[in-house]
């Protein structure tokens, strides 16, 4: 029954930030998803006995690609295979489900936050026997790989069904479709104190929760309203759908609309969040109040010691380059070890399996810890009703206490999607070749510092990560950030991170884009974007 097929190599299978994620017509081609997780099983070839989890987060061609990834996990030799129900894992859900089975690694299926549908993207991701996204050695066989591969072996089955719980054998292989939320409630019941926000939410403070019609639906259900007593009516959007209702599943304010409109009203809930696509990321909001994810990850490292899990504090905060430095001064007040990792999430793997880091996250809404490999959304929702229940304070009041602590660094990210690639690969290499030149430069009230092409070396494997964006540090501490996005399905976009620290209590009520003026005015003065790019402004700024 298992057969081989022989097929021709596809050269554009190089996985990106955050695995390979292309438009689903592109995956539809001939031996497109047969041709890239043939290269995954190759290049993983020890089995060991050992799993290999299979989900993904509900969107279009989910179903269709889970039982491509069944027939080759058979064939390629696994004898046991753990899939969610209906083919729906959340990442931080799978992440989990790899590390508490000891299994080999995980397909994650999901392009995360962008959007679903027949014309829309589709992404497939390994995660290794971490739970984490492979590493770049990894992602980078499975290229190599990908790009000589002749042949893929796939088992000639029927269907299974996937939208029963319980085991049946395929040929020799047990394949166990499994709750996709019961052991990851279980274990934020490990970590989060859900008596303390069961009596919050008792005492009349009200929540919103927007799962954004993507995967975390069925998870806030069984967290929030069932294990916590929220209001059913305060969950919108559970319902996972192929196409997230039309919208794209990122929790910001312009697609998670609604709720913003709601939480910015005088007379709006205490507290509002949201998720995106595959629940990894986190949209945090007080009463008329954003978080910024940087500041989050500052004030949820501040405040760890208040929920059970960290009780006994934290080892260390990660975070990635370009997302501001406010963790930065809680690790240095507090003394624990602060490190900067490249963007995306396999960065933080090896520090948090050597125990040196606790919480991770990055500027992008990622917030995490070392409870899983990915970055985890409704834990960090669940980390901050923690915090408010403990601190019986309202979100703005956290924040301003913060700021008034450490100071506040104001933050903003301007992107300019769709760019034309050359154009803007060509800016970053001008910008690359100005950079010996630019330390003492004047553009209007800011003076260039230094300047560099971010590199990491990775303190446990030694491996060294280069051209991770550009780094305009200005006199005075306050920084600019260049780097292409590597998660995007067409054209390029470039992403200009601006940030400001603000030592001055009686300076923290200010608008951040206010705030960044000048910062703003200079980045595009010293990279040339509006001449080279003909754009008058960024198209999305956070
Ligand atoms: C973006 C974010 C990055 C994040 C990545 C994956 O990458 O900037 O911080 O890790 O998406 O997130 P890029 O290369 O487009 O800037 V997710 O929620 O897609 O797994
Ligand atoms: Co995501």
């Amino acid at each position: 029954m298992i057969k081989t097929i022989k097929t021709t190599p596809y050269d554009d299978q190089k996985p990106g930030t955050s695995g390979l994620r292309k438009k689903v017509p592109v995956f539809q081609q001939p031996n497109y998803v047969e041709n890239f997780l043939q290269s995954i099983f190759d290049v993983q070839d020890k089995r060991d006995g050992r799993a290999l989890v299979i989900g993904g987060d509900g969107r279009y061609y989910n179903e269709t690609v889970i039982q491509t990834a069944i027939r080759m996990a058979v064939a390629n030799g696994f004898s046991k295979l753990l899939i969610g129900r209906n083919g729906i894992l959340s990442t931080p859900a799978a992440s989990h489900l790899i590390r508490k089975n000891g299994a080999l690694g995980g397909i994650v299926l999901s392009a995360s936050h962008n959007p679903g549908g027949p014309n829309e993207d589709f992404g497939i991701k390994y995660n290794g026997e971490n739970g984490g996204p492979a590493f770049e050695s990894v992602t980078e066989a499975i290229y190599r790989r990908s790009k000589e591969i002749d042949s893929y072996r796939i088992a000639e089955t029927p269907d299974v069904d996937i939208s029963s719980l319980g085991s049946c054998s395929v040929g020799p292989c047990e394949v166990r479709i499994v709750d996709p939320v019961t052991d990851y409630a279980n274990l934020m019941e490990t970590l989060v104190d859900f008596a303390a926000i069961r009596t919050l939410l008792k005492s009349g403070s009200r929540m919103v929760f927007d799962a954004m019609h993507a995967v975390t639906g069925p998870y806030a259900e069984e967290i929030f309203v069932r294990r916590l007593g929220a209001d059913p009516e305060a969950m919108m959007h559970t319902k996972p759908l192929p196409d997230f209702g039309g919208h794209h599943p990122d929790p910001n304010m312009v697609h998670a609309k609604t709720l913003f409109d709601m939480m910015m009203r005088d007379d709006g809930p205490d507290f509002g969040a949201a998720s995106d696509g595959d629940g990894d990321r986190n949209l945090i909001l007080g009463r008329n109040f954003f978080v910024t994810p940087s500041d989050s990850l500052a004030m949820i490292a501040a405040n760890a010691h208040l929920a059970p899990g960290y009780r006994k504090g934290i080892k260390g905060i990660a975070r990635s380059m370009p997302t501001s430095q406010a963790a930065d001064r809680v690790a240095e007040k507090r003394g624990i070890a602060m490190h900067e990792t490249p963007t995306g999430w396999k960065f933080f793997g090896n520090l948090l399996d050597a125990a040196k880091v606790t919480i991770c996250g990055e500027e992008s809404a990622g917030t995490g810890s070392d409870h899983v490999r990915e970055k985890d959304g409704l834990w960090a929702v669940l980390m901050w009703l923690n915090i408010l229940a403990v601190r019986r304070q309202s979100v703005a009041q956290i924040a301003v206490e913060h700021w008034a602590e450490f100071g506040r660094n104001y933050y903003s990210r301007h992107d300019y999607e769709g760019i034309d690639v050359e154009v803007a690969e060509d800016l970053m290499e001008a910008l690359r070749a100005r950079l010996p030149n630019l330390a003492g430069t004047r553009f209007g009230s800011v003076i260039v510092e230094r300047a560099d092409d971010f590199a990491y070396d990775d303190p446990i494997d030694g491996s060294r990560s280069e051209r991770q964006g550009i780094r305009i540090f200005m006199e005075g501490g306050s920084r600019i950030v260049y780097r292409l996005s590597g998660t995007g399905t067409s054209g390029a976009t470039l992403r200009v991170y601006l940030e400001r620290f603000e030592p001055d209590v009686a300076k923290h009520d200010l608008d951040p884009q206010d705030a960044l003026t000048d910062l703003i005015r200079a980045a595009d003065e010293i990279a040339g974007i509006s001449s080279r790019t003909g754009r008058k402004g960024p198209t999305v700024v956070t």
